[in-house]
């Protein structure tokens, strides 16, 4: 088998570069280790900036999502029992995002891919990476029970955390930072009407808590909650009666309850990969990066991670230049950190830190009154929020 871009993940980096390439006549095959079943129901990211929704309609898959996605020009923040919304369009010069589910989004790539006829290797087992120091790289892998050579121009490791791009490369080759954080998200999913016509976001003395959505008809919430819990130790009942305990009166006299579609815990961490470019073989999305979800950042990041290696493939494959790839990386991690340094700042002020005393809630407090009451400040939450320029 042979390609000129071996990517390597179906999830929407993975997806969204292979169309980006297919646009400009690259050639892409997709080596994915799960079914396509599996990668739709993982339940992940659902807020989307302007630069991910603009990279979708170049792609051409952005009908459903102007059909069915929630365009949001603003977002509540609770804290001390009160919410104060913080207004995206004003005060960002008439900037929204896009409340559309990564689920969703993947569909869309999926759907797109097929209908250009063009390969993924799904269920693919055993995929390893070879001689991407040099200009003839290869793949290996298992599919339909016998083995497969892909060689290829280029690899794009788009297979988040866990892949197996990022683990193939030598011994202090890279340079990794990380902050794991003392808690994690459990999510709910659940076919009932949004709490609110807009996302909450709750500072709680009990724990953080976000009341987000899908559609008119389908919610998202999330708890903060230790990370020793687990998904299996909350019932539904004992996840609506929390959550109510950490909204306002009126959301909690608005909550829709019903029963979950789904229920799981995230881990919380930042972890950034440098350089994210290892001779012929790219890391794009979760592969090089990780957010704490709070500030609705990883699709994102994801989203321009590619946008900027598809650029400079194509490039390298239409001009002979090498000018792209080689800055590739470079120009990813500047905008990755301060996605990466929002990302934190947003789940400091949210989150109540075991062993920080009760010092931690006035200051927390003291802040997020400052942001409400601060157009400046406010501006830099939400600038961050919609998304800074490319
Ligand atoms: P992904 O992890 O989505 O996709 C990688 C793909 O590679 C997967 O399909 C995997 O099966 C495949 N793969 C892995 N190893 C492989 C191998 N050896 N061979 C072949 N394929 C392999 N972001 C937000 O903005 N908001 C959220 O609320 C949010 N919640 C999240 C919850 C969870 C539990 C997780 C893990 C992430 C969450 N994220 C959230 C971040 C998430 O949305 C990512 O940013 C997004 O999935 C990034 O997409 P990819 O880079 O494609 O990685
Ligand atoms: C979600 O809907 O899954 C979501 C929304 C906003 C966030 C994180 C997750 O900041």
């Amino acid at each position: 088998m042979r390609t000129q871009v071996a990517i390597i993940g179906a999830g929407p980096s993975g997806l969204l570069l292979g169309q980006l390439l297919h646009r400009a006549g690259v050639d892409a095959i997709i080596i994915e280790r799960q079914s396509a079943d599996y990668v739709l129901s993982r339940i992940r990211a659902g807020v989307l900036e302007q630069v991910t929704t603009d990279l979708l309609d170049e792609v051409g898959v952005g009908r459903r999502m102007h059909q069915e996605g929630l365009p949001h020009t603003g977002f509540d923040l609770l804290f001390a029992g009160e919410r104060h919304r913080i207004d995206l369009h004003s005060l960002t010069g008439g900037q929204q995002v896009m409340v559309y589910g990564q689920t969703e989004v993947t569909r869309d790539l999926m759907a797109a891919r097929e209908a250009a006829g063009l390969q993924t290797m799904y269920q693919a087992s055993d995929v390893s990476i070879h001689d991407f120091d040099t200009a003839t790289p290869h793949v290996k892998f298992q599919h339909g029970g016998q083995w497969h050579t892909l060689h290829c121009d280029f690899i794009a490791g788009c297979d988040g955390f866990h892949g197996v791009c990022r683990a193939s490369l030598p011994e202090g080759a890279v340079t990794e930072y990380e902050k794991v954080y003392p808690f994690g998200w459990l999510g709910l999913l659940a076919d009932t009407p949004p709490v609110h016509h807009e996302l909450i976001y709750a500072n709680s003395e009990r724990g953080f808590a976000l009341c987000s959505q899908r559609s008119a008809t389908r919610s998202r919430y999330y708890l903060q909650v230790p990370l020793s819990d687990k998904a299996e130790n909350w019932s539904d009942e004992a996840f609506w009666d929390e959550l109510r305990l950490r909204l306002d009166p009126s959301a909690r006299e608005a909550l829709v309850t019903g029963p979950s579609l789904e229920k799981s815990i995230a881990p919380l961490r930042s972890f950034v990969a440098e350089p994210m470019r290892f001779g012929r073989l790219f890391l794009a999305g979760d592969a090089a990066h990780i957010v704490p979800p709070t500030g609705a950042k990883g699709l994102n990041l994801a989203a321009t991670d590619v946008k900027y290696l598809s650029s400079a493939l194509i490039e390298f494959f239409q001009e002979r230049s090498a000018a792209g790839i080689d800055h590739y990386s470079q120009r990813c991690l500047q905008r990755i950190w301060k996605g990466e340094r929002f990302s934190w700042w947003f789940t400091s002020l949210m989150h109540q830190f075991p062993g920080e005393g009760a010092i931690a809630q006035k200051l927390q407090n003291a802040e997020l009154h400052y942001l409400v009451q601060s157009q400046p400040a406010s501006t830099v939450l939400a600038e961050n929020y919609v998304g800074l320029p490319l």
